[in-house]
């Protein structure tokens, strides 16, 4: 169908969010809930950021594939994206694993995620998808890349940004020629090569995959029947198109510059309580890198309807103040100190407290007298009075979690295994 020069391809264009993995490295922040589910910056959750990308990029036809943990995803995806209108002509699909192909049969990888699907993403009649993690920080017009992918008559078009080499391991790295076609492709390699003439700087995939559908769907196929696939699109599909199609790769930062929507690049994979907690605290920074006020690109959630945040002096006069720091709706800060933290909804603050470099999910509580520093609060947890975290290693080590960089994770289960053991 000939939609004419001047349609957007967004509005033929579907966004498939791969929402499944375990996100094992952020601890027991995901025991509970799978880590597109974990809250971020206040009041949003991870996977707002991926959603609300695609929803201001002009696209109307969403699938999330879940898995692990998905039962806290799906219920904020019910409560909070659940606006699209079949009769539009958009869709919101949630695809949990073993629901549909057989009772039993879990996504074997991110690929396999797709081709289960195969026919919800036909029943939408597209003629583009763009494959999304759900677990990632930054805004990004995807109607750029998707112009970039139609200009270039790519097999695949892939978001891609640099990152220092030391921290390449986790990604999928690639070489590219003058051109920007992908010359060669490695998903996570032990010893990530440098860029010619930066060697301290490697080019990663972001885990972005624009696709003509048509192309996916008999590579999928294939890929399916194939005893050697892991189903995976970082291992198995971008490997084997880099070297028998064309791939290219779509850079982050000039997308950026394109859209004028950041004007340094900000992308962050919170995958690790210290990236998670440092992302976060990014927030509270003078000007910060990830403009989260912009109200041309609102980052849409799901908001329960809260009184509004409120701080009190408390019966003794001590003012309950806080500055540098990012403030949901039902809070209380009563008599207490907060600085460069940020609470989540209904966070109660009691006097006295003092809560620094702090990040406190929602309706957590803080005894009288804590003093909380550098660390990540589980949501509802009750800080017992007069709790010290952040002062000593080995008393926050001894109790709670503490990350390579000294950020503490504290659930309301080590709250308790700390109490019965006093
Ligand atoms: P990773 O993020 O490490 O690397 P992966 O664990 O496959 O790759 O996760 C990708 C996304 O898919 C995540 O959002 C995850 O939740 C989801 N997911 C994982 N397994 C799934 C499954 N079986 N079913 C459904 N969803 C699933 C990828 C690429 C790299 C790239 C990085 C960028 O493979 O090449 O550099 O993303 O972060
Ligand atoms: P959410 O992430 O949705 O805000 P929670 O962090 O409270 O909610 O819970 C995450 C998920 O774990 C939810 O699906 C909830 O039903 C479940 N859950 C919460 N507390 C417990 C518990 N103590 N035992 C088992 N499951 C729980």
């Amino acid at each position: 169908m000939d939609h004419g020069p001047n349609r957007r391809l967004s509005s033929q264009a579907m966004a498939f969010v791969l929402a499944g993995g375990r996100g094992s490295r952020l601890k027991e922040l995901t025991d509970k809930r799978a880590k597109p589910a974990v809250y971020f910056g206040g009041k949003t959750r991870i996977i707002d950021f991926a959603l609300s990308n695609a929803l201001n990029s002009g696209i109307r036809k969403m699938a999330i594939a879940t898995q692990y943990k998905a039962h806290s995803l799906i219920r904020h995806m019910q409560r909070g994206w659940s606006f699209f209108r079949a009769e539009r002509n958009e869709y919101l699909d949630i695809l949990p694993a073993s629901q549909r192909v057989a009772e039993n049969k879990w996504y074997l990888g991110t690929a396999d995620a797709v081709t289960q699907n195969i026919d919800i993403v036909d029943s939408y009649g597209v003629k583009y998808i763009i494959v999304l993690a759900g677990d990632h920080i930054y805004k990004m017009d995807y109607e750029i890349m998707l112009a970039a992918h139609v200009d270039s008559g790519a097999d695949v078009t892939i978001g891609c940004l640099t990152v220092p080499r030391a921290e390449a391991s986790a990604f999928g790295v690639m070489d590219i020629a003058d051109d920007g076609r992908i010359t060669a492709f490695l998903e996570k390699p032990k010893d990530p090569p440098g860029m010619p003439g930066d060697p301290d700087h490697t080019l990663a995939s972001m885990g972005i995959y624009v696709f003509d559908w048509d192309f996916l769907r008999d590579l999928l196929i294939r890929d399916a029947e194939d005893p050697n696939s892991s189903h995976d699109f970082g291992h198995d599909l971008i490997p084997d198109i880099v070297k028998n199609g064309k791939a290219m790769a779509h850079r982050f930062s000039e997308s950026c510059v394109r859209s004028g929507l950041e004007e340094e690049p900000y992308w962050r994979d919170v995958g690790t309580i210290d990236a998670f907690w440092q992302a976060n605290i990014d927030l509270t920074d003078f000007v910060p890198k990830l403009d989260i006020y912009d109200n041309t690109w609102p980052i849409w959630t799901y908001a329960e309807l809260v009184p509004p945040a409120k701080f009190i002096h408390d019966e003794e006069g001590r003012r309950g103040m806080a500055v540098s720091s990012l403030v949901a709706g039902d809070c209380i800060v009563s008599g207490s100190d907060v600085k460069n933290s940020l609470l989540f909804t209904g966070v109660r603050a009691h006097s006295f407290s003092t809560l620094e470099y702090a990040v406190v999910l929602p309706y957590a509580q803080v005894g009288r007298k804590s003093q909380l520093k550098n660390c990540v609060i589980d949501r509802g947890v009750i800080i017992p009075e007069g709790l010290v975290v952040g002062e000593d290693p080995d008393e926050d080590g001894k109790w709670f979690r503490r990350s390579e960089n000294g950020i503490v994770l504290i659930t309301q289960e080590m709250i308790d295994a700390r109490a019965a053991k006093l």
